[in-house]
């Protein structure tokens, strides 16, 4: 009998919330991590942490120069060039104004990081998971791309497409054994409103102000719970709030 190979995780924005719970967690489980994020410094630190350059994999760049997301793949070391698990999580939201108060340049960010970084990253994993034939491709998507918000505007309409592009992924790998989740948090504490706020640590506290939000673990303990799941079990959609956090009744202006 030959010992077993350690399985592979790819983690996109790695260095902070939900991307470096998910890298400790499948790190203490033994996995080899695949870790990226553009803070090459972070980047490193969490691979002496991490096991070092046997255990965990550093690649610093920005998930939405195409060209960079090729040559990733293009000089995986051995040991992590058969991935088996593709966490799609890099992403962030900028601003909460009215659609028109906006940037368009906020937008563009959210566009090229959210929508096109995961679209690059999953169309040049899919071949080599064809290849094996098996894989794992787990969105980040958002309670945002199923429900609305005021000032959400593009973030919403990008984990929209998250959520739509997962769904017709399991269309077209039907028939295969790569398995695809589009996971939805709500309301979780991180870096992102300190992102979206533009570093206005004021407001950003704000957004968890007297309540208890998610943690970065929750959502890591979410994603190992699926990863786990029996390969003939692809969970395809998956929304998790806070207690704390519920849905709105619809908006209704009164003159
Ligand atoms: P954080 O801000 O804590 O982490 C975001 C990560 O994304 C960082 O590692 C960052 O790395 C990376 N990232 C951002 N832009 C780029 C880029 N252009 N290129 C490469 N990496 C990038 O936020 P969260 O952990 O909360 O967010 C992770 C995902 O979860 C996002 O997709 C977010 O939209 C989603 N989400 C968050 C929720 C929340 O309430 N926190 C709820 C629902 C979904 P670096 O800065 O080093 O590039
Ligand atoms: C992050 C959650 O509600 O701030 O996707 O959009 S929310």
């Amino acid at each position: 009998m030959t010992a077993q190979s350690p399985r592979v995780i790819l983690i996109t924005g790695a260095t902070a919330g939900f991307g470096e719970a998910c890298a400790r967690q499948f790190a203490a489980a033994g996995w080899r991590l695949i870790l990226t994020g553009r803070r090459l410094e972070k980047l490193q630190q969490l691979q002496s942490e991490l096991g070092g350059a046997e255990q965990t994999h550093i690649e610093a760049f920005d998930i939405s120069d195409r060209s960079a997301c090729e040559a990733m793949f293009e000089h995986l070391p051995e040991g992590f060039a058969e991935v088996d698990v593709l966490l799609n999580n890099a992403g962030l939201a900028l601003g909460l104004e009215p659609a028109w108060q906006t940037s368009l340049d906020d937008w563009e960010r959210m566009v090229d990081t959210n929508i096109k970084g995961l679209m690059y990253m999953t169309r040049l994993i899919l071949p080599r998971m064809q290849q094996r034939a098996n894989g794992y491709i787990i969105n980040v998507g958002s309670v945002a791309g199923n429900w609305p918000y005021p000032g959400g505007n593009v973030y919403c309409a990008s984990k929209a497409f998250v959520r739509q592009f997962s769904l017709a992924l399991r269309a077209d790998l039907l028939g295969t054994a790569i398995r695809v989740t589009n996971i939805e948090p709500g309301n979780a504490e991180t870096e992102f409103s300190m992102t979206r706020f533009k570093q206005d640590s004021s407001r950003a506290q704000s957004v968890y102000r007297d309540t208890v939000a998610l943690s970065a673990k929750d959502i890591a303990d979410t994603v190992w719970w699926l990863v786990n799941t029996p390969a003939h079990v692809n969970v395809t959609t998956m929304e998790i709030m806070p207690t704390q956090q519920a849905n709105g009744p619809f908006a209704i202006f009164r003159a």
